[in-house]
Protein backbone atom coordinates (compact mmCIF):
# COMPACT_ATOMS: atom_id res chain seq x y z
CA UNK A 1 0.00 0.00 0.00
CA UNK A 2 1.07 3.58 -0.80
CA UNK A 3 0.69 6.52 0.79
CA UNK A 4 0.46 10.54 -0.11
CA UNK A 5 -0.41 13.80 1.23
CA UNK A 6 -3.30 16.04 0.16
CA UNK A 7 -3.69 19.71 1.21
CA UNK A 8 -7.00 21.24 1.01
CA UNK A 9 -5.46 25.02 0.19
CA UNK A 10 -6.94 27.85 2.03
CA UNK A 11 -8.94 29.05 -1.03
CA UNK A 12 -10.67 25.15 -0.97
CA UNK A 13 -11.16 26.04 2.71
CA UNK A 14 -12.69 29.63 2.30
CA UNK A 15 -14.72 28.63 -0.46
CA UNK A 16 -16.64 25.29 1.39
CA UNK A 17 -15.27 22.68 -0.28
CA UNK A 18 -13.17 20.54 2.21
CA UNK A 19 -16.46 17.96 2.65
CA UNK A 20 -16.42 18.17 -1.45
CA UNK A 21 -12.92 16.92 -1.61
CA UNK A 22 -13.09 14.61 1.12
CA UNK A 23 -15.84 12.66 0.04
CA UNK A 24 -14.58 12.36 -3.72
CA UNK A 25 -11.95 10.47 -1.63
CA UNK A 26 -13.60 8.36 0.50
CA UNK A 27 -16.39 7.41 -2.26
CA UNK A 28 -13.17 6.13 -4.64
CA UNK A 29 -12.37 4.08 -2.11
CA UNK A 30 -8.59 5.59 -0.25
CA UNK A 31 -8.14 5.51 3.25
CA UNK A 32 -7.57 8.28 5.14
CA UNK A 33 -5.08 7.93 7.92
CA UNK A 34 -4.09 11.35 9.32
CA UNK A 35 -6.20 14.47 9.13
CA UNK A 36 -6.23 18.06 10.52
CA UNK A 37 -6.85 21.88 9.86
CA UNK A 38 -4.05 23.73 10.45
CA UNK A 39 -2.69 27.12 9.91
CA UNK A 40 0.99 27.45 8.06
CA UNK A 41 3.31 29.37 9.30
CA UNK A 42 5.61 31.23 6.25
CA UNK A 43 8.52 28.91 7.28
CA UNK A 44 6.68 25.87 7.19
CA UNK A 45 5.39 27.16 3.41
CA UNK A 46 8.71 27.59 2.39
CA UNK A 47 9.80 24.08 3.11
CA UNK A 48 6.56 22.68 1.58
CA UNK A 49 7.32 24.37 -1.41
CA UNK A 50 10.91 24.40 -1.34
CA UNK A 51 11.76 23.14 -4.53
CA UNK A 52 9.90 26.37 -6.26
CA UNK A 53 12.41 28.54 -4.44
CA UNK A 54 13.88 30.89 -7.05
CA UNK A 55 10.79 30.26 -9.38
CA UNK A 56 9.21 33.49 -10.34
CA UNK A 57 5.50 32.85 -8.64
CA UNK A 58 7.29 31.50 -5.46
CA UNK A 59 6.70 34.46 -2.93
CA UNK A 60 3.47 35.03 -4.06
CA UNK A 61 2.76 30.77 -3.88
CA UNK A 62 4.22 31.00 -0.23
CA UNK A 63 1.86 34.10 0.64
CA UNK A 64 -1.13 31.93 -0.60
CA UNK A 65 -0.51 28.61 1.40
CA UNK A 66 0.47 30.58 4.82
CA UNK A 67 -3.05 32.84 4.12
CA UNK A 68 -5.48 30.77 5.98
CA UNK A 69 -6.21 27.20 7.49
CA UNK A 70 -5.70 24.56 4.94
CA UNK A 71 -6.77 20.75 5.35
CA UNK A 72 -4.03 18.44 5.25
CA UNK A 73 -4.61 14.26 5.37
CA UNK A 74 -2.43 11.26 4.75
CA UNK A 75 -4.36 8.98 2.13
CA UNK A 76 -3.34 5.31 1.75
CA UNK A 77 -4.49 3.01 -1.00
CA UNK A 78 -3.14 1.16 -3.85
CA UNK A 79 -1.13 3.32 -6.31
CA UNK A 80 -2.44 6.51 -4.51
CA UNK A 81 0.13 8.91 -5.78
CA UNK A 82 -0.82 8.28 -9.04
CA UNK A 83 -4.86 8.21 -8.07
CA UNK A 84 -5.15 10.91 -6.16
CA UNK A 85 -2.82 12.94 -9.31
CA UNK A 86 -5.83 11.72 -11.99
CA UNK A 87 -8.49 12.96 -9.53
CA UNK A 88 -7.10 16.12 -8.61
CA UNK A 89 -6.33 17.00 -12.27
CA UNK A 90 -3.49 19.32 -13.84
CA UNK A 91 -2.12 22.17 -12.00
CA UNK A 92 -3.85 25.04 -14.25
CA UNK A 93 -7.90 24.90 -13.15
CA UNK A 94 -8.27 26.73 -16.48
CA UNK A 95 -7.47 23.56 -18.52
CA UNK A 96 -7.79 21.17 -16.02
CA UNK A 97 -10.87 18.62 -17.38
CA UNK A 98 -14.60 18.14 -15.45
CA UNK A 99 -14.97 15.62 -13.29
CA UNK A 100 -11.55 16.43 -11.73
CA UNK A 101 -11.32 18.46 -8.13
CA UNK A 102 -9.31 21.42 -10.22
CA UNK A 103 -11.65 20.89 -13.44
CA UNK A 104 -14.58 21.57 -11.52
CA UNK A 105 -13.85 24.30 -8.88
CA UNK A 106 -10.85 26.39 -9.95
CA UNK A 107 -10.27 29.12 -12.29
CA UNK A 108 -6.80 29.67 -11.26
CA UNK A 109 -3.06 28.16 -12.15
CA UNK A 110 -1.85 29.64 -8.34
CA UNK A 111 -5.48 28.95 -6.50
CA UNK A 112 -6.29 25.54 -7.09
CA UNK A 113 -8.02 24.22 -4.01
CA UNK A 114 -5.58 21.29 -3.81
CA UNK A 115 -2.05 19.95 -3.35
CA UNK A 116 -0.68 16.23 -3.78
CA UNK A 117 2.72 14.62 -3.12
CA UNK A 118 3.60 13.78 -7.22
CA UNK A 119 5.93 10.98 -5.79
CA UNK A 120 6.89 8.66 -2.73
CA UNK A 121 10.05 11.11 -1.96
CA UNK A 122 7.64 14.05 -2.27
CA UNK A 123 5.44 12.43 0.29
CA UNK A 124 8.30 11.59 2.51
CA UNK A 125 9.38 15.53 2.56
CA UNK A 126 5.71 16.32 2.40
CA UNK A 127 4.53 15.35 5.43
CA UNK A 128 7.46 15.73 7.68
CA UNK A 129 6.89 19.43 7.13
CA UNK A 130 3.11 19.07 8.36
CA UNK A 131 2.54 16.09 10.58
CA UNK A 132 4.92 14.10 13.70
CA UNK A 133 4.94 10.81 12.84
CA UNK A 134 2.18 9.79 16.07
CA UNK A 135 -0.59 11.92 14.49
CA UNK A 136 -0.31 9.18 11.54
CA UNK A 137 -2.56 5.75 12.29
P1 LIG B 1 1.01 20.72 -8.74
O1 LIG B 1 0.35 21.33 -7.51
O2 LIG B 1 0.02 20.38 -9.81
O3 LIG B 1 1.97 19.62 -8.41
P2 LIG B 1 3.37 22.37 -9.12
O4 LIG B 1 4.07 21.50 -8.14
O5 LIG B 1 4.01 22.63 -10.44
O6 LIG B 1 1.88 21.89 -9.38
O7 LIG B 1 3.14 23.80 -8.46
C1 LIG B 1 2.90 23.93 -7.08
C2 LIG B 1 1.91 25.05 -6.86
O8 LIG B 1 2.47 26.26 -7.31
C3 LIG B 1 0.62 24.88 -7.66
N1 LIG B 1 -0.35 24.05 -7.01
C4 LIG B 1 0.17 26.29 -7.82
O9 LIG B 1 -0.55 26.73 -6.66
C5 LIG B 1 1.47 27.07 -7.89
N2 LIG B 1 1.89 27.38 -9.25
C6 LIG B 1 2.44 26.55 -10.16
N3 LIG B 1 2.73 27.18 -11.31
C7 LIG B 1 2.36 28.48 -11.10
C8 LIG B 1 2.39 29.66 -11.90
N4 LIG B 1 2.88 29.65 -13.14
N5 LIG B 1 1.92 30.80 -11.35
C9 LIG B 1 1.43 30.84 -10.11
N6 LIG B 1 1.38 29.75 -9.30
C10 LIG B 1 1.83 28.60 -9.78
Amino acid sequence: MERTLLVIKPDGVRRGLVGEVISRIERKGIKIRALKMLLMTRQQAEEFYSVHRGKPFFEELVAFASSGPVVAMVLEGDSVISVVRTLIGPTDGRKAPPGTIRGDFSLSILENIVHASDSPEAFEKEVRVLFSPHEIL
